[in-house]
């Protein structure tokens, strides 16, 4: 009875589970396929797929009991093929390619807001921390690595709409090992915070993670010091969401574990004073405001705000008062102080609010990776967790560079897989017809181009003396860009205006979709100052840790500082840089729906995904010669029972056993090609039915076979 259960399942195991790598549908052009493939496996909670080399992840949105450490065991030392999909074959693999052939290697993990970047990234870092080997010495380093996480997330990790910890900051982690394979040190680069958040949020939205933890967690004796009130409701900047709580997070117990962790990584206590202080002189910034004097000058109205901002902040307080409502100008080499109305003060405040944190962000970077520093050679494995293509109703300049990066990663994917795939063939000795595929340098230079392209249009149109606007930089657009193919703003070539976009936006014809932009801000972000004597005042500081944020010199140097997008254009290509050096390995991760919620599997929600990803054309390159590929040794090792000449041991050189076997198997010339190392079977079918004939030899067998087809 048992083994015809096991039997019939078998039968029906690929059309119950679908197949374990994409490439192995038979209708491997078909999107419908693909999906319908997704979302079988989807349904029996196997959440990975291949594409090759390539894994899928379906966000399950609930935990899988499938990342304990005996599932951790099962994959260390497993080829990819022999065993079920996994994150964990994908860090294996890794990092036994780093220690076998010493290159350098990447993990890039894409993939839209809540669809499982960072939860990915965790899960690849814990498998090194709990499978590399670590002596007693390393431990520390172990867990500052592991520690890092939850202080980085405190701090640049919000609520959204999309996701109850979505990352508001782009990450790229290096982990060091040593010759022994055991990890050394660690670096992280991060990319544009998003630090608008800090002032503003948008409904149903929260602040980052930290102001909550501190107010909920904070013992009393602290919040007493520090001026707060156990209450989020009193801030204005914590208020802008209506959404203080969400029942998916704990804030008290966060607070208690990001203080521990601070700890573990080595931050002194009174640099976690500094930090603290930072982080309530934001709260007391937003609740700062601002009424007509008796002479109608504008004047700070609230006065405790602005005894606990001096101390907060270690700054003099009649000077922060002053440089709160007024500027300092320097017209025909004089300086003058002109007051600021109501709007410019309040923009000012918030500015101070935005620069303050955003640096204080950094400076935790700065600090994590001193922690972590190793100097030595060692080798490396990256891990890229950064934004997905973000398209909402409402698109401004943050979604822009996003989708910037996106174009620059896609690039990458292309021109690495399409160049990985040519390279084996051709050190097979195998000859393929290349795949055309869309090539998107043409966007990537419409954004970045060095004369013509939007960044440099937006930097000429910031620094431009006269009143520049976002407007007047909308129209620098449409005079240079207008025309260009994947640029359209609410001009028609015959004079007359298109609908789809309103006057103050631009669109992009991106490779995953098109996005209105609207221009609203765009100056302001680009150019991301605080006015000069703000600046002045908080450079004067005591606190140590603002000290290291706002260096004196800034205020006596002449030089222009770069704009937010040219640093990030800058930062983007060092990062592609750093990518192109190592041999990267892809997770792409997709979301089944919308609302959070596990089982359910939105159709039209993943297709749009699978389209943006470029996964139908990622399987078309890679089926565009040989659906499969294996190392000899590997192939007869499997299916050497199959054939009297192979079985129990083949004696000879490993091609000439598999010759023997595939003839014996009747492959017929066209189906299969013999490369230096390995077999190159052509269809899927092939493939199939040698496992099916491996199946109805060896029925106990099937529970494996089952997870590996
Ligand atoms: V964002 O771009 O930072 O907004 P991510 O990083 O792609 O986004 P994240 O990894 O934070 O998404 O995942 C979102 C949530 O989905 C997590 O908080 C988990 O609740 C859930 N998730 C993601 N992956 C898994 C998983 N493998 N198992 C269980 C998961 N739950
Ligand atoms: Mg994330």
């Amino acid at each position: 009875y048992i083994v015809h259960l096991v039997m019939e399942s078998t039968l029906t195991a690929r059309d119950r589970v679908g197949v374990q790598d994409f490439v192995l549908l038979e209708n491997y052009t078909s999107e419908a396929a693909f999906i319908e493939n997704l979302r079988r496996r989807f349904g029996e909670n196997l959440i990975y797929t291949y594409i090759g080399s390539v894994l899928v992840s379906v966000n399950p949105n609930k935990d899988l009991e499938i990342y304990s450490k005996a599932h951790m065991e099962r994959y260390r030392g497993v080829s990819f093929y022999e065993i079920s999909p996994h994150i964990y074959a994908v860090s294996d693999n890794t990092y036994r390619a780093m220690r076998t052939e010493r290159r350098d290697q990447c993990i890039l993990i894409s993939g839209e807001s809540g669809a499982g970047k960072t939860e990915a990234s965790k899960k690849i870092l814990q498998y090194y921390a709990t499978t590399c080997p670590v002596t007693d010495h390393l431990s520390t380093l172990r867990d500052r690595l592991l520690q890092s996480n939850p202080v980085l997330e405190a701090f640049g990790n919000a609520k959204t709409l999309r996701n109850d910890n979505s990352s508001r900051f782009g990450k790229y982690m290096d982990v060091q090992f040593d010759f022994r394979g055991a990890p050394i040190g660690g670096h992280i680069l991060n990319y544009l915070l998003e630090k608008s958040r800090v002032v503003h949020q948008n409904h149903g939205e929260r602040n980052f993670h930290i102001f909550y933890q501190l107010l909920e967690g904070g013992e009393q004796d602290l919040l007493s010091k520090l001026g707060l009130e156990r209450n989020a409701q009193k801030y204005q900047y914590l208020v802008k969401g209506c959404c203080p709580r969400v029942s998916s997070i704990n804030d008290k117990n966060d607070w208690r574990t990001v203080r521990k962790a601070l700890t573990v990584i080595g931050f002194h206590e009174d640099e976690v004073e500094d930090l603290l202080n930072i982080i309530a002189s934001v709260l007391h910034l937003g609740n700062t405001q601002f009424g007509e004097g008796k002479n109608g000058e504008n004047q700070i109205t609230t006065e405790t705000q602005l005894k606990y901002l001096s101390k907060l902040l270690g700054v003099d307080g009649a000077a922060l008062r002053e440089a709160l409502t007024h500027k300092k100008i320097t017209a025909k080499g004089e300086e003058m102080i002109s007051p600021l109305s109501f709007e410019q003060a309040v923009a000012a405040r918030d500015a101070l609010a935005k620069a303050v944190y955003g640096r204080a962000f950094t400076w935790l970077v700065v600090k994590i990776n001193q922690s972590l520093a190793f100097k030595g050679s060692s080798s490396v494995i990256g891990l890229l967790d950064i934004y997905g293509f973000e398209v909402f109703q409402h698109n401004s300049f943050e979604q822009f560079c996003i989708n910037y990066c996106n174009e620059k990663l896609h690039q990458l994917f292309i021109e690495l897989t399409l160049k990985s795939e040519q390279e084996e063939y051709e050190a097979e000795g195998i000859t393929w017809e290349p795949v055309k595929y869309f090539d998107n340098k043409i966007i990537c230079d419409l954004v970045e181009g060095k004369h013509k392209g939007l960044i440099s249009i937006l930097d000429e149109e910031c620094l431009r003396p006269g009143e520049p606007s976002d407007i007047s930089f909308l129209e620098k657009l449409e005079d240079t860009l207008g025309g260009h193919a994947h640029f359209v703003t609410h001009k028609l070539s015959n004079g007359k205006t298109r609908k789809a976009v309103s006057r103050e936006e631009f669109k992009l014809i991106h490779y995953a979709g098109e996005v209105n932009y609207s221009v609203n801000g765009f100056l302001d972000k680009n150019k991301d100052l605080l006015y000069r004597n703000l600046k002045e005042v908080i450079c004067q500081s005591n606190s140590q840790v603002l000290s290291q944020c706002f260096h004196r010199e800034e205020v006596t140097d002449q030089k222009r500082p770069e704009t937010a997008a040219t640093q990030f254009k800058n930062s983007l290509a060092k990062l592609i840089e750093i990518l192109m050096s190592k041999e990267p390995s892809y997770v792409r991760c997709i979301k089944p729906n919308d609302a959070k919620q596990s089982g359910r599997f939105d159709e039209a929600l993943v297709r749009h995904q699978v389209k943006y990803l470029g996964l139908m054309e990622n399987l078309r390159v890679r089926r565009a010669g040989f659906a499969y590929r294996r190392h000899y040794e590997t192939f007869l090792q499997r299916y050497k029972s199959l054939c009297p000449g192979t079985w129990p041991n083949w004696q000879g050189r490993l091609a000439d056993g598999v010759a023997t076997l595939v003839q014996h198997l009747g492959y017929k010339p066209e189906e299969y090609k013999l490369g230096k190392t390995k077999i190159f079977i052509r269809f899927p079918k092939t493939l199939f039915s040698t496992e099916d004939s491996l199946e109805a030899r060896r029925p106990a067998l099937v529970l494996t076979l089952q997870t590996s087809w």
